[in-house]
């Protein structure tokens, strides 16, 4: 049987049921941008595009060069769609207003390169994408404000040993691979159906201290050995999120960045909720999935600023019940 391509997919899922105008021509653009950034990233060191720029971005991270190239093609593709009303991007204080072809656009979420810390040891990175409808507001980035219940559709690409992208637009969780000489991405994971229990976990094990007590048991808990349950847990972490997912998508497990709860009165996360948390949340949803900031659903946090952090632990539906479990124990 001749492999489905992304267009071909994105068309018979528009076929389906009901749909959004405007996600079929954003995710397939999206994915032309992907085909080349993986271009772009394999080339990065022979060009000199590897390093900071010198600067902070508006949540106050390092800014790499290949953070900025990256914001400026998803721009550059995203006004050419004319789909698209509004850009909130990681590497920009307030949304980027566009103009469309009219018919019920959408504010497209973005982390351009995700993960930027790996650049530089040719590590895994990727990008994210959230789209929102725009609800005809002028101006449309405030529509991007809300719960992550409003999303349509979210996804990934994960730029790794080959260039996948994952993407749900509410109908199940897709998985597609680029053929790099055509420039096409391929279904290669349909329907993805993330396990009810895995036996991994990722989580940056260096910020232990700065954590809720509850975080602290669930982890001592995974790495506590009992045949019965499967424990020890084994731990993967690759300091990039999408990456982490991917891999906890696949196999099952938990993926967690919890809060600095130094201040239990000023919990700090650090993963952004708009173009990181929701979009993940969605697709593991979707996936048979949970995703959870501890305390709550992470689709049902209301976003109130472009850039607001939220923690996350995401994964398989009994592992993360099962981390919720142990933030409502008493301390
Ligand atoms: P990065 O700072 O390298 O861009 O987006 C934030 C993120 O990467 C995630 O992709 C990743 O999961 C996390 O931060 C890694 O943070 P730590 O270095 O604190 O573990």
């Amino acid at each position: 049987m001749a492999p489905i391509s992304l267009s071909e997919h994105l068309a018979a899922q528009r076929a389906r049921g009901p749909h959004t105008p405007g996600v079929a021509t954003i995710v397939g653009r999206l994915g032309r941008v992907a085909a080349v950034i993986a271009k772009e990233l394999a080339h990065a060191a022979l060009r000199d595009r590897l390093g900071y720029i010198g600067g902070v971005n508006v949540t106050g991270d390092e800014v790499k060069k290949l953070d900025i190239w990256g914001h400026e093609v998803v721009e550059a593709a995203l006004r050419a769609t004319g789909a698209c009303a509004a850009f909130v991007s990681e590497e920009a204080k307030e949304p980027i207003e566009m103009t469309t072809e009219g018919g019920n656009p959408l504010v497209v979420c973005c982390d351009p390169v995700d993960g930027s810390s790996n650049l530089d040891v040719n590590g895994s990175v990727g990008t994210i994408f959230s789209l929102r409808p725009s609800r005809g507001q002028v101006p449309a980035g405030p529509a991007a404000l809300g719960p992550g219940t409003d999303q349509v559709a979210a996804g990934y690409m994960m730029y790794g040993p080959a260039t996948t992208m994952v993407y749900t637009a509410g109908q199940g969780t897709h998985g597609f691979t680029l053929d790099p000489e055509t420039g096409e991405f391929f279904l290669t994971h349909p329907d993805i159906t993330i396990k009810r229990r895995g036996k991994t976990y990722g989580v940056n094990e260096g910020n232990l201290h700065t954590w809720h007590p509850g975080q602290r048991a669930y982890v001592e808990y995974l790495r506590t050995p009992d045949r019965a349950s499967g424990r020890p847990y084994s731990l993967r972490y690759s300091g990039a999120m999408v990456a982490d997912v991917h891999r906890t998508l696949l196999d099952g497990g938990i993926f967690m960045y919890p809060a600095d709860f130094t201040d239990p009165a000023k919990p700090k996360p650090k993963l952004r909720l708009l173009y990181e948390v929701a979009p993940m949340a969605m697709l593991v949803e979707q996936a048979g999935g949970r995703a959870s900031t501890g305390m709550e659903r992470v689709l049902d946090v209301r976003a109130t600023e472009y850039h607001q952090r939220a923690a996350i632990l995401i994964g398989s539906l009994d592992d993360v019940a099962q981390a919720e479990d142990f933030y409502r124990r008493p301390a």
